[in-house]
């Protein structure tokens, strides 16, 4: 096993010159297997780095593999590709997800993961669009993607073209007024071309969303602000693939998949613990994880 502040993480399935190929059209079994290595990769460099936001981006794994091996038209050798479907992450603190993403896609060498949170390193602690490759937006301050990417749908619709916008929001992040400013501008804009995907694990900083904000009852609340609702299983790759599927159909307005997760999913004493919301693994625990997601 490897030692966490080596920080050995294995090479990506893309230095193959599969890379295109898998993005695009990767089988469920294809991306279980990728999931668990995002994992690992999450649990290894939050370890190597010794902090970072391991919780939030273990339960959304599921989700952004879903959208970079399945759904979304991208190439990670062009970044910068106009034709691109955009993925927003708007939880900025769910970064290590984001970076292992894109390093199993090829967009960066996966040895990188490796210098999170260092300076000089292309993985900052909250992301940084004029730094990593692949990366659309800087967050970090909640609340503010979804008017982000609301922005580029309706770039995409004035300039005549059809890629889709999909935005990650965290629960707790739906605390913050932007959000619903933005949900209402739009419904009222009819953005059929921007999907929200909440990662519903139910915690934020400081536990329990029903202790610090109750937001229920949050899918009419979203339903009431224009939107079409979809709600799954997070941790379901099928399941998301049909609601993403699903959501091309939809026209008039935008569509909001509400992902029931796990924070720390995968890894037995992170699984709802907010302990691990802001807080990386030490070196013993980064070997307990990693024996888990074997
Ligand atoms: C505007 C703003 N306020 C506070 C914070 C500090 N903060 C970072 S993560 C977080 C909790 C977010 O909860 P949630 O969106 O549910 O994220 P998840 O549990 O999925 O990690 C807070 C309050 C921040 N990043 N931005």
């Amino acid at each position: 096993m490897s030692s966490p502040k080596e920080c050995k993480l294995p090479s990506t399935s893309a230095d193959s010159a599969e890379a295109e190929v898998f993005s695009l059209s990767a089988s469920t079994a294809k991306m279980k297997a990728v999931a668990k290595k995002i994992r690992r990769h999450i649990v290894t460099m939050t370890g190597k780095a010794g902090s970072g936001h391991p919780g939030g981006s273990l339960s959304a794994v599921e989700i952004v593999t879903t959208l970079y091996f399945k759904v979304m038209r991208h190439k990670p050798h062009d970044p910068h590709w106009p034709e691109r479907d955009r993925f927003i992450l708007s939880k900025g603190h769910a970064a290590p997800l984001l970076y292992a993403t894109l390093a199993e896609c090829g967009y960066l060498p996966v040895s990188e993961l490796c210098t999170l949170r260092q300076m000089d390193s292309l993985l900052q602690g909250h992301t940084d669009c004029n730094l990593t490759p692949g990366v659309e937006m800087s967050a970090g301050a909640l609340g503010q993607g979804l008017s982000f990417a609301l922005g580029v749908a309706l770039a995409g619709r004035l300039n005549k073209q059809d890629y889709r916008v999909y935005a990650l929001l965290g629960d707790g992040e739906c605390d913050e007024g932007q959000v619903w400013e933005a949900a209402m501008a739009s419904a009222h804009f009819k953005a059929d071309n921007l999907v929200a995907i909440v990662d519903n694990n139910g915690q934020q900083i400081d536990g329990w969303n029903r202790d610090v904000m109750n937001l229920e009852p949050f899918p009419d609340k979203w339903q009431a602000f224009g939107w079409q609702v979809i709600e799954v299983d997070g941790h379901s790759i099928p399941q998301l693939t049909q609601a993403f599927k699903k959501t091309k159909k939809i026209k008039g307005q935008p569509t909001v998949i509400i992902a029931h997760t796990i924070k720390g999913k995968g890894v037995s004493f992170m699984e709802n613990n907010p302990d691990f919301h802001g807080a990386a693994p030490n070196e013993i625990e980064v070997k307990l994880a990693l024996k888990e997601l074997e």
